[in-house]
């Protein structure tokens, strides 16, 4: 892993979406840096002082601190522009934030309920739900905009992949246990999970995330 001169922290949590996110970018640029998990109920009064929404993720990187998931991801790939996981083109960069805004906005509270054995009452809705938003997404997001794949927005990787891998890499493995969850249909969908799920950098964080 590449090694820079001013140390690289990330403060987050295992099973926080993004937390993961900041991970996998890192991960896929091979950049060196430690990652130290922040527990609910032990959460250091500088978090409040350097997030003001108090929130997880957060990144040390020298003198600088910053939190939210997007803008620390996008200030990676600024800075470390290998891969680039940010397009290039404008309008596939707004597809990007139009769709990593669906994610958390939109599909992230849908799958949530599935996350967590004490909110087993609302599993089933949860379950219509989450069938509903993925036949949508084959259609209106993925069919439009993957082409030949085998990414969101095509050939190359992006931050879209990304940050719905943080959601679906997690939906997925829970088939064990409800059986199918992603539609037989939605076969860019299922296509996609798989050739993300052979990625090293999901690979080398997949204990944690499952
Ligand atoms: N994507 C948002 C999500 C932030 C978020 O909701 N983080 C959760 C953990 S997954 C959090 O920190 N909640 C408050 C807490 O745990 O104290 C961001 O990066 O700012």
């Amino acid at each position: 892993m590449a090694v820079y001169k001013e140390k690289i922290e990330v403060y987050g949590r295992e099973g926080c979406p993004g937390s993961h996110s900041v991970r996998l970018v890192l991960q896929e640029k091979n950049i060196e840096h430690t990652f130290t998990t922040i527990l609910p109920t032990a959460k250091p009064e500088w978090i409040n002082e350097v997030s003001p929404p108090g929130k997880l993720p957060i990144v040390r990187h020298g003198a600088i601190c910053i939190h939210t998931d997007k803008i620390i991801n996008e200030y990676f790939d600024s800075l470390f522009p290998l891969p680039r996981l940010v397009p290039a083109d404008p309008e596939r960069r707004a597809q990007m934030h139009l769709w990593l805004d669906y994610c958390e906005t939109k599909l992230l509270p849908k799958a949530v309920p599935l996350f967590f054995p004490d909110n087993r009452g609302k599993h089933e809705k949860a379950l219509a739900d989450l069938e509903k938003l993925f036949i949508f997404l084959e259609k209106e997001s993925l069919g439009r905009l993957s082409g030949e794949g085998p990414y969101w927005l095509g050939a190359e990787m992006s931050l879209v992949d990304i940050g719905f891998f943080t959601v679906v890499g997690r939906v997925k493995p829970l088939e064990a246990q409800y059986g199918r969850i992603v539609p037989e249909s939605c076969t860019r969908l299922e296509n996609w999970y798989q050739v993300m799920a052979q990625r090293k950098s999901v690979q080398s964080l997949a204990s944690a995330y499952t």
